[in-house]
């Protein structure tokens, strides 16, 4: 009679709750398909943040490429000490200031004719996008399907009719910013440095590898672009302008600087096409930049080699590595989760902030904060835009 009753059960238990109803897969094989539309972003205009952090409506922070010559020849091997400076001309950006969407939004405010809708008056929205956002925020989505190491926390909220985007430190990156080794701290100064090398303050100008590292200062590039649906704005850093560029209007004309440890044997090489490129590739295609030169640095901390990578030839050197990642799922997971966003926010309130997590190996679920104390859409922000 038992086991007749347990058949018998099913039918008069409410239904199972889908645990998928309320968060989003990451896994690959769930975003295999073909690439989804992307616009090539288009720059509306550009900002720049000086050595006190202090934002500047203007491009007074872009820098212009200048190489060593022998770089087109592959010849150049410029021996570069990329430590140098490291003990007395680094001041670094203090961290824990956490600044938020805070530039994005004072060029928003600064630039609202700009990004008006067309609609009826009532309708229309201030900022006719659908999300605003750093590029920095969207690798870490583009990202996830093949993280396996750190998660994220992006917080969004939803304010006349526009949907903004911005990351919360998770406590694993909190601990490891904290507990962050000399040496560690070390390596993130020589890819600043080797930006000292490679580039001048001017077109035609020549670079100061003596002048002071200062991670506070930066030129950032505003642009609207579309995937699928989902249109948005996006802001991010670039590193320098390449003053002989055959297209010389942004972002073809900018150039994406890295360093990396060279690659001594197969699995190193395998390992950067894995991990590197891929991250690479994400942060220069959001934007639409067009090339990434690469210094490779030995042991001694010393650049032994340049090397040019075009963005659009990057996924072809990884195709043939069956392990490797896919252009395509980056792209379509990004896309699923704009739409996923689109359908779990949609109290349009700046105060009510939805925090999106994921872990490496989970799906994507969120929580909703009805009256945040961090909020994405500050008090300040409203009351401009509403001017
Ligand atoms: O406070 C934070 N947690 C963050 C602040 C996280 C991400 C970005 N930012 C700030 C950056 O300081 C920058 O001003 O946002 C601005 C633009 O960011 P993005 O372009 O959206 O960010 P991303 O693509 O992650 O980084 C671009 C560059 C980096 O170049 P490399 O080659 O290392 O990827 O921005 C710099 C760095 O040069 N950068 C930072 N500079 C100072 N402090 C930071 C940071 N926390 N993160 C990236
Ligand atoms: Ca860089």
């Amino acid at each position: 009679a038992s086991s007749r009753k347990r058949s018998l059960d099913p039918p008069d238990l409410p239904p199972p709750k889908n645990p998928h109803v309320a968060s989003l897969r990451t896994h690959p094989s769930v975003y295999q398909g073909s690439f989804p539309f992307y616009r090539l972003p288009s720059e509306l205009g550009s900002f720049s943040l000086d050595e006190k952090r202090c934002y500047h409506g203007d491009a007074r922070r872009l820098r212009f490429l200048s190489p060593p010559a022998g770089m087109e020849s592959g010849a150049a091997s410029p021996g570069w000490d990329v430590m140098e400076g490291f003990e007395d001309r680094y001041v670094r950006r203090d961290e824990d200031q956490k600044e938020g969407l805070l530039h994005i939004l004072t060029w928003v405010t600064e630039n609202r004719a700009l990004l008006r809708g067309n609609g009826n008056p009532e309708g229309k929205r201030p900022v006719d996008r659908d999300f605003v956002t750093w590029r920095g925020h969207l690798t870490k989505i583009l990202c996830s399907p093949y993280e396996s190491q750190e998660g994220w926390i992006l917080a969004v909220t939803l304010f006349k009719g526009t949907l903004y985007i911005s990351e919360r430190e998770t406590a694993a990156a909190y601990r490891k910013r904290k507990e962050q080794t000399r040496e560690q701290e070390k390596l993130r100064y020589s890819g600043y440095k080797f930006e000292s090398y490679m580039c001048a303050d001017s077109p035609d100008g020549a670079p100061c590898p003596t002048e002071v590292v200062n991670t506070n200062e930066g030129f950032c590039s505003v642009l609207l672009g579309r995937l699928a649906s989902h249109s948005f704005l996006v802001s991010g850093e670039v590193d320098c302008k390449d003053p002989s560029s055959t297209n010389p209007s942004p972002p073809s004309c900018y150039v994406e600087l890295k360093t990396s440890a060279e690659m001594r044997s197969p699995h190193q090489e395998r390992s950067f096409h894995r991990y590197k490129l891929l991250k690479w590739w994400c942060q220069s295609f959001l934007l639409g930049i067009p090339l990434i030169i690469a210094g490779f640095r030995n042991p001694q901390g010393r650049i032994v080699s340049l090397e040019k990578f075009r963005t659009s030839e990057i996924s072809r050197l990884v195709r043939g590595d069956r392990q490797s990642w896919d252009p395509a799922v980056c792209m379509n997971f990004c896309n699923a989760f704009l739409g996923y966003i689109k359908k779990v926010v949609t109290t349009d309130d700046h105060r009510v902030v939805f925090v999106f997590s994921w872990e490496p190996g989970e799906d994507v679920t969120f929580t909703i904060e009805a009256d945040s104390d961090q909020l994405v859409v500050p008090d300040w922000y409203v009351e401009a835009i509403s001017q």
